[in-house]
């Protein structure tokens, strides 16, 4: 097996049967993972959001460790100095001693302002190959020269253990050090932790499994045939064999292992053949103060998303901004894996089923998946110009018509009684300029589906399917498209959003996914009061299911992709849409009330789960520790 040749180990944490006072000053807990300080996929929205509560109930015992990538990572940290004479000053000076240059010790500039230890790994990579010596001799694993994904994670695995090593150095008796490592990419660091026999108790977190992710992506009916992959062959032919045995060896030797939710359980107990410790469902940080702003914060954010839909669609913009609704989908890009394939699919559906019922109502769709591409596409430039520069002729128009209205002689007049002559009020130099604006804002071709130059425009799968769902942007289209290929950011010269203003001006958030062990962008939406739609695939679909009666009535739509056929799915997923066109106003604001509401039950601080969590892990460490 993956874990074989693994020393069992003998890690004694000072745990007792009252898992309580374990936690007092004596209790060290690091938390390490390959997004600290970066965001590539959920797991930093996981640490970065849980970050408060960790330092609350923690302290300064807690410490995020993370590798530092230089362009991405020093604008999020402040440095700091370790405590003289502390562990961690030990710990870093033997790292740096060893040749390992950049380590970087600071506090992440978030809420919580949690401490942190970035370390470069391309300082330790001349020491590859003993890595990799060591760790096929202590578990079999192979690491083959091409899978330099895999490489970093082995060097990033063994500057952790190094550094967990010194840390328990000399510590006394009584203290104990718990790590969590989450997902594969930081798991070979509890493989070596385990081997060295450190004292340490161990955690291996997943989030998704590497064979899961591959397996749906290659659109296997997955969860109908979970008990029959053969595994390492599956693993194997996809090149994925030693990413796949670093992830079943971290979920067997570790001391704890937990998923996010009951169905990436199901799916471990038949990939990884474990069946979890915990399931630890993902929070967020709510914010209490906010949670009554929601409906101003959506019309504020929507405002802007009306500027930017008047410049995109210049030319053509023949609907009513006060009839239209706000999509939207995002996430990592995993065309399948995502639903985006069944969203498109559904909004095609849903504008012919708009189009024959003669409905009044637009919508645009936005779809936010990171793609390669090279910057934004000059007709988009070119829309939101020309709708700026008609705002500012407008602007200054409306500055000198007042002026003239208050001018001596107008104001004679209105003295006199009069009205000011609306003829003298525009000037023939405003008439040409505003002729001049209307003559610029023609053109003959439809505003893009797409926002960016995308580098494989002929053969992405987004802009693919678009196109063989004719979704063009047609004036008589009633579902717009706009693909936008980068995450945002509140500097985007398109709409000035970050993505969290972005959602909250949008109305419904769509997320038809068929492999989302948990799936933070509803349980987001969900905080921010707007509603949205998921799927009984999904971590959170599932834990509204359990834990709401009616999880419509919140707002929260759950599309069947587990005993349906995707044909009904599509059905399904469209009318839900289509019904959400159909709400007045006044429905759709209640609705949003009524969605906020389940926000108390995705709040870390409800969850309580960092102290109870760790709790149990020392107590399931204490316990497991004599099976293993
Ligand atoms: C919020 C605002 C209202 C506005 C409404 C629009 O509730 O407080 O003033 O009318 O949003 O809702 P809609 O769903 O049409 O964007
Ligand atoms: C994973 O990230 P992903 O989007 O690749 O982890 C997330 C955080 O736990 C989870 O929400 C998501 O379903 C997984 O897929």
């Amino acid at each position: 097996s993956a874990s074989a040749g693994v020393a069992a180990g003998d890690a004694k944490v000072n745990a007792k049967n009252n898992t309580k006072s374990l936690l007092g000053s004596n209790v060290w807990v690091f938390e390490i993972s390959w997004e600290v300080a970066r965001q590539i996929g959920g797991i930093h929205t996981v640490i970065k959001s849980k970050a408060a509560i960790s330092t609350e109930e923690l302290g300064d015992n807690y410490c995020l460790i993370g590798p530092l990538i230089e362009s991405q990572t020093w604008s999020e940290i402040e440095v700091i100095e370790a405590e003289q004479k502390s562990n961690i000053q030990y710990a870093l000076h033997c790292l740096r001693n060893s040749g390992y240059r950049v380590v970087v010790y600071g506090r992440w500039l978030i809420e919580g302002y949690p401490k942190v230890i970035l370390m470069d790994i391309s300082t330790a990579m001349k020491e590859l190959e003993e890595f990799k010596k060591e760790i096929w001799d202590e578990a079999n694993i192979g690491i083959p020269w091409n899978d330099t994904g895999a490489a970093d994670a082995v060097v990033f695995g063994f500057m952790t253990a190094l550094l967990l090593e010194k840390f328990c150095k000399d510590l006394p008796e009584d203290h104990s050090v718990v790590a969590q490592f989450h997902e594969w990419m930081a798991g070979v660091g509890l493989i070596v932790s385990r081997a060295r026999k450190l004292k340490v108790a161990t955690i291996f977190s997943t989030h998704a499994t590497v064979l899961g992710r591959h397996l749906c992506a290659s659109r296997v009916d997955f969860y109908n045939n979970i008990s029959k992959f053969s595994l390492n062959k599956e693993a194997g032919d996809r090149n994925i064999y030693q990413r796949y045995c670093i992830e079943r060896a971290s979920a067997h030797v570790a001391h704890v292992f937990t998923t996010i939710s009951d169905i990436l359980s199901f799916e471990v107990e038949h990939l990884l053949a474990k069946k979890p410790d915990l399931v630890l469902p993902n929070g967020l940080n709510v914010k209490s103060d906010f949670v009554h702003e929601i409906q101003n914060r959506h019309s504020n954010a929507k405002q802007k998303l009306h500027n930017f839909v008047r410049g995109h669609f210049y030319g053509h913009f023949n609907f009513d901004l006060e009839k239209t609704l706000y999509f939207f989908s995002a996430g990592r890009n995993e065309f399948s894996n995502k639903g985006v394939d069944m969203f498109i699919e559904s909004l095609a559906r849903l504008n012919h089923r708009l189009k024959i019922s003669n409905s009044d109502m637009t919508v645009v769709a936005f779809l936010i998946f990171p793609t390669e591409c090279n910057n934004f596409n000059v007709e988009s430039l070119r829309g939101q110009a020309v709708s700026m520069q008609l705002k500012e002729v407008v602007n200054q128009m409306q500055k000198d018509i007042g002026k003239r209205i208050l001018d001596s002689s107008h104001c004679s007049n209105l003295f006199r009684g009069h009205v000011p002559d609306i003829d003298t009020l525009l000037t023939e130099k405003d008439i040409v300029q505003l002729k001049r604006c209307i003559m610029s804002a023609q053109r003959k071709t439809l505003p893009p589906i797409c926002t960016h130059n995308v580098t494989n425009d002929v053969s992405d799968p987004i802009l693919c399917a678009l196109r063989s769902c004719r979704l063009f942007n047609d004036t008589s289209d009633r579902v717009k498209v706009i693909f936008h290929p980068e995450f945002l950011h509140s500097n985007n010269p398109l709409f000035g959003l970050d993505y969290e203003d972005f959602a909250s001006g949008c109305h419904l958030g769509v997320f038809p996914s068929y492999y989302e062990p948990w799936g933070y962008t509803p349980a987001e939406c969900t905080i921010m009061g707007v509603p949205s739609i998921t799927t009984n695939l999904s971590g959170f679909g599932c834990f509204i299911q359990q834990h709401t009666t009616d999880p419509a009535a919140y707002g929260v739509y759950i599309v069947d992709r587990r005993y349906k056929s995707v044909e009904e799915s599509i059905e399904q997923l469209t009318g839900y849409m289509m019904d959400f066109c159909q709400q007045t106003r006044r429905q759709r604001i209640i609705q949003r009330n009524r969605t906020e509401r389940l926000s108390e039950l995705l709040d870390w601080k409800h969850l309580s789960i960092v102290r109870n969590f760790i709790s149990q892990c020392l107590f399931l460490t204490f316990h497991n520790t004599k099976h293993l």
